[in-house]
């Protein structure tokens, strides 16, 4: 069959964010520009031909069209063989151990994770390596790069393939094989934990949980895992049925957005003990108890310290890392356990020299992310099981373990603030302004806290020496506290400036107040020092939590 050579131009914009290229729809939808990008992604990454690609996405709108072109650009691009996941959905975990188990060169996972969807919503593409995790700042950049100078790329002729039909079939030669997308993952999740006792304690009858897919890429594994392989009851998993659109709700599992999952756990009288939901594309997840939330940096935690609940985590941790905004309950843990604790920018990649090396077995973000060295993504079910295991192990509620936790290490009151679609110019003047200050605020005290240090965050990865700056300002005082000022990296119009709140309280007499009124002189302090409302004009942040 004849490859096609197209002639393109080159777009300007394919910069990859946080987590991947993510775009709104309309945008991918211009002449070319998905083909521009995976020309980019197949012309720099080494050692594709005669390999393996993992393909899958979502489940979101333009997921199988993107689909159908990809899998001809691969044939073009000399690849031995796409793993497809019937329906075109794999979950960004998933897609991970794919990768890994069944030794892919990489992976493309389509999603643009909790952005909301649709023809009016957004639309993202992350390449995955060799090792199943995001494709590292140096890979990026150089995608990147090449997409600045693409001038052509490389399609076989068209030639639809049934997505929803395991099989195998070919496409110009190359073997394509549609598997299913939950097995696999099924199998790892049940090395890890102790399945026998979670389904004891679902059956029981006398506990009673929730899981809000959102309509998006968990339902299937929420459905086969929690309700066909550990047998809770049916109806335990709402909105289970992934929609393109994800019902027209934004897919992101926290007190903003799961809403009806919230009142059904903060019901006055509710019967619910456990509540939990995850994101667009699988990765992140939001654990509730009763009338409580877990942060989920203290998620984190304590998972850590209890990690050898677990079967899989049975002989131990080697160490925990979180990003720079996560809360230091973490750290706390790993002091006690004597492990190693590293910091590290927002977002996974940042984690996957550290997993490989050895150096950690547990990681989190304060952005609802969790996972551990069995796949090199953040896995949002794989965190919601550890807990459930954790809870059979117990027999104890989520709001009693975590309270124990606090008494035990303190408490990190903790809060992020989010201004989302503020203007681009007038959320870099901000960033700039708060530059400009750092050398003059440590020593300033400001409202009843002293500043003890003020920086730009930049990492240097011990494994391999790697450097990145420009991670977000923090201004750090004295008894502990912390303020942290960033710009989003996977917003789609204009700017989000996220600020991270943090203090802690060592004293268990003070662990019960609301984390907004303990963290009120921080958010004060924060709205003054960058002078929020002067940039943005925003009194208030549009999302907490
Ligand atoms: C956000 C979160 C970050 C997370 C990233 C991808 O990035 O803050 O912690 O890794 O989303 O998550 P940003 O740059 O907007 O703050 V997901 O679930 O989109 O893959
Ligand atoms: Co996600």
């Amino acid at each position: 069959m004849t490859i096609q050579t197209i002639k393109t131009t080159p777009y300007t914009d394919q910069k990859p964010g946080t987590s991947g290229l993510r775009k709104s729809v309309k945008q991918f939808k211009k002449t070319d520009y998905l083909q521009t990008f995976v020309q980019a992604i197949f012309n720099t990454v080494e050692g594709i031909t005669g390999s393996t690609l993992v393909l899958g996405g979502d489940g979101r709108y333009f997921n199988r069209e993107a689909i159908q072109i990809i899998l001809r650009m691969a044939a073009a691009a000399g690849f031995g063989k796409v793993i497809l996941g019937q329906g075109g959905i794999l979950s960004t975990p998933a897609a991970s151990n794919l990768i890994r188990k069944y030794g892919a060169v990489g992976g493309i996972i389509l999603s643009a994770s909790h952005n909301p969807g649709g023809p009016e919503g957004d639309f993202g593409i992350k390449f995955n390596i060799r090792n199943g995790g995001p494709a590292p700042e140096s890979l990026t950049e150089a995608i990147f790069a090449t997409s600045q100078h693409i001038h052509e790329y490389r399609i076989a002729p068209i030639q639809p393939i049934p997505l929803d039909k395991l099989g195998h079939y070919e496409l110009a030669g190359m073997p394509i094989e549609v598997i299913d997308p939950v097995a696999d993952y099924m199998d790892l999740m049940e090395s890890l934990f102790d399945f026998d006792k979670i389904a004891a304690m679902l059956q029981s009858g006398k506990f009673n949980m929730r899981f809000d897919a959102m309509h998006a890429v968990t339902g299937p594994y929420a459905q086969r895992i929690l309700e066909e392989r550990l047998g809770a009851p049916a109806g335990t998993v709402m909105h289970g049925q992934p929609l393109a659109d994800f019902g027209g709700g934004h897919p992101d599992p926290n007190q903003a957005h799961a809403k009806e999952l919230m009142s059904l756990l903060f019901a006055r009288n509710g019967t619910i003990d456990f509540g939990a939901a995850s994101d667009g594309d699988g990765d992140r997840n939001m654990v509730l108890g009763k009338q409580f939330f877990v942060t989920p940096s203290d998620s984190l935690a304590v998972l850590a310290a209890n990690a050898t609940v677990a079967p899989g985590y049975r002989s131990g941790i080697t160490g925990i890392a979180r990003s720079m905004p996560t809360s230091q309950a973490p750290d706390r843990v790993a002091a006690k356990l004597g492990l190693p604790c590293f910091e590290t920018p927002t977002g996974w990649k940042f984690f996957g020299n550290l997993l490989d090396a050895g150096r950690i077995t547990l990681c989190g973000e304060e952005s609802f992310g969790t996972s551990s060295n069995h796949v090199r993504e953040k896995d949002g079910l794989w965190a919601v099981l550890f807990w459930l295991n954790l809870l059979a192990e117990k027999q104890d509620s989520v709001a009693n373990i975590v309270r124990q936790h606090w008494a035990e290490y303190g408490r990190n009151y903790y809060s992020r603030h989010d201004y989302e679609e503020i203007d681009l110019k007038a959320a870099n003047e901000l960033m700039a302004a708060l530059q400009e200050q750092l050398t003059s605020l440590p020593g300033k005290t400001l409202g009843k806290r002293t500043v003890a240090d003020a920086d730009n965050f930049a990492y240097t990865d011990p494994v391999d020496g790697s450097v990145s700056r420009n991670q977000g300002i923090r201004i750090l005082f004295t008894d502990g506290a912390r303020i942290v000022f960033r710009l989003s990296g996977t917003g789609t119009q204009g700017a989000t400036l996220r600020v991270y709140l943090e203090s802690y309280e060592p004293d268990s007499s003070k662990h019960a107040l609301d984390e907004q009124v303990a963290l009120s002189d921080l958010i004060q302090i924060a709205a003054d020092v960058a002078r929020i409302t002067e940039f943005t004009g925003r009194e208030v942040a549009d999302v907490i939590t």
